[in-house]
């Protein structure tokens, strides 16, 4: 039977759709992992890979000579490098598609949750302050224009909500795109300026770090807003730290951060920050869904040589 690892745990869901279909090793499960990897890895072909499992090192593909393709679970993709991949001739997938209307969902709560004050009234009615006065009046969605920094498949979902609001959007992403009626800005900077929220949703990775830095913030302004639900990385955390704090910018809503799970004590401390746990995809129908299509992507391609959802790097080894 086809082989396939697995370096750390992922959903049930997966495991079992890999061990029904295929000889999958759970490594973590090995007491040696280092004596149970160089017992295997002359046979896997497959590995399933995601975020939470960290980065698939050079030297892990230095170590599987027949490793025919990497299956992430997860939209982004930057813990692999899907060139040097291809350069190997190993396919990389993800999992586009199946959770971008989730994550849109979620990016629209975190910015009303934001600018309301949201988790914020929850607290002053648990803590029961409501009986010693009204809770302090908050910011508004109202007026204001939203600029999109990133316009993929969420992004233009997020948009498609955003329009319902009947609030102006704008956006910034490598290219404008013909097919929309919103205005582009060819550089962050620019779009900041022209912007009173700017939500950030584009892949992480070394082309787009700390692309919301101290001058972006600055250019969102006094009673800006910013909403991260794409990397941590994409944002400098200590000049959004520095902007929340002195008052470059009004708030801001997260969903991730630089160096997760650990989120700095200054953001905590802050009440004009919403914090969330890198939740954007995570309710149980849609975590099925990218675990079933990480599945999938595997079956396809062990049993009719068709990857499902081949990340762009990939396509080069299949046009072939
Ligand atoms: C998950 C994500 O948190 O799809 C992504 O890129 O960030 C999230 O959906 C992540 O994939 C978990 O591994």
């Amino acid at each position: 039977m086809t082989e396939i690892l697995m370096c750390a745990p992922m959903p049930p869901l997966v495991i079992d759709g890999l061990a029904a279909r295929f000889t999958l090793h759970k490594l973590w499960e090995h007491a040696d992992t280092e004596a149970a990897l160089s017992a295997i890895a002359p046979r896997i072909r497959g590995l399933a890979a995601s975020t939470l499992a960290g980065p698939v090192a050079p030297a892990l593909l230095d170590r599987l000579p027949a490793l025919e393709i990497i299956a992430s679970f997860g939209v982004g993709y930057e813990h692999v490098d899907a060139g040097a991949a291809a350069d190997r001739g190993i396919i990389v997938t993800n999992t586009p598609g199946v959770l971008d209307d989730e994550v849109a969902d979620c990016t629209i709560g975190l910015l009303l949750a934001t600018l309301r004050c949201l988790p914020q009234a929850d607290r002053f009615v648990r803590a029961g302050l409501w009986r010693d006065g009204a809770f302090p009046l908050s910011p508004s969605l109202r007026g204001r224009r939203i600029g999109l920094l990133g316009f993929g498949n969420i992004g233009q979902a997020i948009a498609r909500r955003l329009a319902g609001f009947g609030v102006p959007i704008a956006y910034h992403a490598r290219h404008p795109r013909p097919d929309t009626p919103y205005d582009y800005y060819p550089t962050p900077v620019a779009l900041a300026e022209v912007s009173d929220v700017l939500i950030a949703i584009l892949p992480g990775g070394d082309a787009t770090r700390h692309i919301v830095n101290a001058d972006v913030l600055a250019a969102l302004g006094a009673d800006g807003v910013l909403i991260n639900v794409a990397r941590g990385s994409v944002v400098d955390q200590p000049a959004l730290i520095a902007a929340l704090q002195q008052g470059t910018i009004l708030a801001a809503g997260l969903d991730v951060f630089e160096e997760e799970p650990e989120v700095p004590q200054a953001l905590i401390d802050m009440e004009n920050v919403v914090l969330l746990p890198h939740v954007g995809s995570a309710s149980e129908r849609t975590r099925a869904a990218m675990g079933q299509l990480v599945v999938d992507n595997l079956v396809s391609w062990f049993a009719e040589g068709r990857p499902i959802t081949p990340v762009f790097e990939s396509e080069r080894l299949l046009n072939r």
